[in-house]
């Protein structure tokens, strides 16, 4: 079929062509080849592999998010009551399989638990950045394994994320801008004005205002419904001018009338849920669910992700294009890294040398000092004992000479004793 499209082609008569600007010649077709189907190729292909479609709610405590999200599905997607006596905002992560018709859809949502409720709460905003961060880095690694499985892969990178707002009629909270500030290059944010139904029409406007104002002020980009489409860009345009979107949920269903319908009843009347003069509900469901589920996948992975990658590969030192503007290759800036990387390790282990012989010379010295030190003390020591081995043996000598002299005492006593003891005898017998 291709081989006869070409021959066909080359037939075509030289006026109908039309230059491209990339050189591209345009033909008028001549007969029916088929590649009009390719679009049903595409669609079944996709229906077959079903859609995933991943949305992050953040707001506080009690806004309503859980309600608003068995809304959209019109389910009971019954999930537990988390506690709130966190002392850090969490993340509760649910994936449901869901079927409309023939569409399967893998739905993920990712709801904040405690959003709010600390008394300090600066932090509050870092799980939520954490977490979109970790999506990113695990689609980045799947991408740069060798051997990759994006058939099997559960991309669970955010595709939206519904921003909770309270309904005090008044302004963004500190915690608003602070979290908006710092996710807003990451993931395609829809505000939305929770339980709409506690402010009036007029306040409601007001407030509408208000917000886009700060969030203009502030620089925060918010997702806008894209207009570069014929068919969607009248409807989108208008939408924009309704963000953010003032919100109501419940899957009950109340009588108005004959009709069952699902709202909120109060003393006063029923708020319908999917009434478009009540709230902005079905304008959001039709935004997000019908019209521009694709675009905003399309901007998570052309955006935000691409802004990741991007961000990665320079840290790690990859760029396009060298010093001199010209496109370098990932081989050549892989070889230009590990050189430098090489040269470093060179530089490092000099650096490490030289402090190593530098110790090793300052504990020489040192050893030797204390050496000098050890070898004077044992030689004052010695000098010491000596003249004491001397003093003593001057004592001792003279010790000696003293016991001598005793003992010649001693003797010329015993002498003399003995002389006395005769001369008595003599005496005594001469008287006899
Ligand atoms: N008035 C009003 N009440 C609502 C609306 N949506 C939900 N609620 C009520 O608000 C309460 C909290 O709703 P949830 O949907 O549990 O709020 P949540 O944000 O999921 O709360 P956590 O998960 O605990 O943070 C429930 O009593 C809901 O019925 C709304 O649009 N308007
Ligand atoms: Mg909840």
């Amino acid at each position: 079929m291709a081989e006869k499209a070409m021959c066909m082609s080359t037939q075509i008569p030289d006026d109908e062509d039309i230059q491209r600007e990339n050189n591209v010649r345009g033909l008028t077709m001549l007969g029916h080849f088929g590649f009009e189907c390719l679009p049903h190729q595409l669609v079944n292909r996709a229906i077959q592999k079903g859609f995933s479609f991943n949305i992050l709610c953040v707001g506080e405590t009690g806004l309503g998010k859980s309600t608003l999200i068995d809304s959209l599905f019109n389910t009971n997607l019954k999930e537990k009551k988390s506690s709130h006596f966190n002392s850090n905002v969490e993340l509760k992560i649910r994936t449901y399989e869901l079927q409309e018709s023939n569409v399967q859809l893998k739905l993920t949502v990712v709801k904040t638990v405690g959003y709010g409720d600390q008394m300090n709460k600066e932090g509050s905003y870092q799980p939520i950045v954490g977490y979109l961060d970790a999506q990113f880095e695990s689609y980045f690694q799947e991408e740069l394994k060798i051997q990759r499985s994006f058939v099997d892969y559960h991309d669970s990178r955010v595709h939206v994320c519904l921003y909770f707002i309270s309904p005090t009629g008044h302004s963004l909270k500190s915690l608003d801008l602070l979290t908006l500030k710092s996710i807003d290059n990451k993931v395609n944010i829809i505000p939305l004005i929770a339980k709409a139904d506690a402010i009036s029409k007029n306040d409601l406007q007001k407030f509408k205002y208000k917000i886009m104002s700060e969030l203009v002020n502030n620089d925060i980009q918010i997702y806008q419904f894209p207009t570069n489409d014929e068919s969607t860009a009248q409807m989108n345009s208008s939408m924009n001018k309704h963000l953010p979107f003032a919100v109501v949920g419940c899957i009950d269903e109340v009588k108005v009338g004959k009709r069952m319908v699902r709202g909120r009843q109060y003393p006063w009347g029923v708020l319908q849920v999917d009434n478009e003069n009540h709230c902005d509900f079905v304008k959001l469901r039709d935004m997000l669910l019908c019209t521009n589920t694709e675009d905003l996948k399309e901007q998570t992975h052309t955006q935000h992700y691409e802004r990741y990658r991007c961000f990665k590969l320079q840290k790690i030192g990859f760029t396009d294009v060298g010093p001199d503007n010209q496109p370098v290759s990932f081989q050549e800036i892989y070889e230009a890294k590990r050189q430098e990387f090489y040269d470093q390790c060179q530089r490092e282990e000099e650096e490490l040398k030289k402090k190593f012989m530098q110790r090793v010379k300052e504990r020489e010295i040192a050893f030797k000092e204390a050496e000098k030190e050890l070898q004077d003390k044992f030689e004052h020591l010695k000098r010491i004992q000596h003249e004491e081995t001397i003093k003593l043996e001057e004592e001792k000598r003279q010790l000696e000479e003293e016991m001598m002299n005793f003992y010649k005492m001693k003797a010329g006593s015993e002498t003399l004793q003995t002389q006395g003891y005769t001369n008595i005898k003599k005496d005594k017998d001469r008287k006899k």
